[in-house]
């Protein structure tokens, strides 16, 4: 009795590894703590207030994979938002006439008439550092699934390489600056913190993902008796 059940158990076992492995993940972060998940960032004042501010779809996503990929998803906006108004912002502040070319910037340029001034520092600044924020997230435009590895480099790099904080981060908006730049800063300063957010979950769900795709090769190895099926099978 006990010896007819000891060959099926090794083809049992590895699923429910599995299955036990990936359960225990999604248990540890199925619903994201704050707190918690601040901890990880390099600035747990902001996160806490970023936190709150995402939407829906963001934060309360399954697993360190869904919570990546939206708030990849979600920077990529507010980075497009940000652009667009930085470009709008320098397009007023140029001597040649802007070259207004859809309905976005010209519904921008009618409220823009009180960023009338020679371009701040804050404003190229802040344009510059977006600019690399954006080339960042779109990662030389290699294929999504690429992606994450390079985009964890090169935000280790941003947070955790001992460089300076970009101007537009530590030092924006300033005295000098115009309205429009301190709200481009706000943006950035935003920006900045979705970043962080990303870095503290890349680590995970890039370790995940070795871990699963190693258990799923697992999985696939024939249990015996389909082995022995499939040797039979003229
Ligand atoms: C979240 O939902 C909004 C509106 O429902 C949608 O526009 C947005 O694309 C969603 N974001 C993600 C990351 O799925
Ligand atoms: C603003 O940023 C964009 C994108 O990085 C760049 O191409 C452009 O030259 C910048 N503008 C100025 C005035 O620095
Ligand atoms: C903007 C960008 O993608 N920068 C760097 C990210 O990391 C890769 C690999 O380390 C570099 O080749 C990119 O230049």
């Amino acid at each position: 009795m006990a010896g007819s059940s000891l060959a099926s158990p090794l083809s049992l076992v590895l699923p429910l590894l599995f299955l036990l492995v990936t359960t225990a993940i999604r248990g540890a972060t199925g619903s994201y703590n704050p707190k918690a998940f601040c901890s990880k960032t390099t600035d747990v004042a902001s996160c806490l207030k970023v936190f709150p501010t995402l939407p829906d779809n963001v934060s309360k996503a399954q697993d360190n994979q869904e919570l990546y990929k939206r708030l990849v998803r979600y920077c990529s906006i507010k980075t497009y938002e940000a652009s667009s108004l930085a470009e709008a912002m320098i397009a007023t502040t140029t001597v040649a006439p802007a070259i207004v070319s859809t309905n976005f910037f010209k519904e921008k340029k009618a409220d823009m008439t009180m960023f009338k001034t020679p371009p701040g520092k804050c404003l190229l600044s802040c344009n510059k550092t977006i600019g690399d924020v954006d080339d960042i997230l779109t990662c030389g435009h290699t294929y999504m699934e690429d992606r994450p590895p390079i985009i964890h480099q090169n935000l280790t790099v941003l947070f955790h390489g001992g460089y300076p904080l970009p101007l537009c981060k530590s030092g924006c908006p300033d005295r000098s600056s115009s309205e429009g730049e301190a709200v481009l800063a706000t943006k950035f300063n935003y920006i900045w913190t979705l970043l962080d957010l990303m870095e503290a979950v890349l680590p995970e769900y890039l370790s995940e993902e070795t871990m699963t795709s190693g258990a799923k090769h697992k999985t696939m190895i024939p249990s015996p008796d389909v082995a022995a099926t499939v040797a039979t099978t003229p």
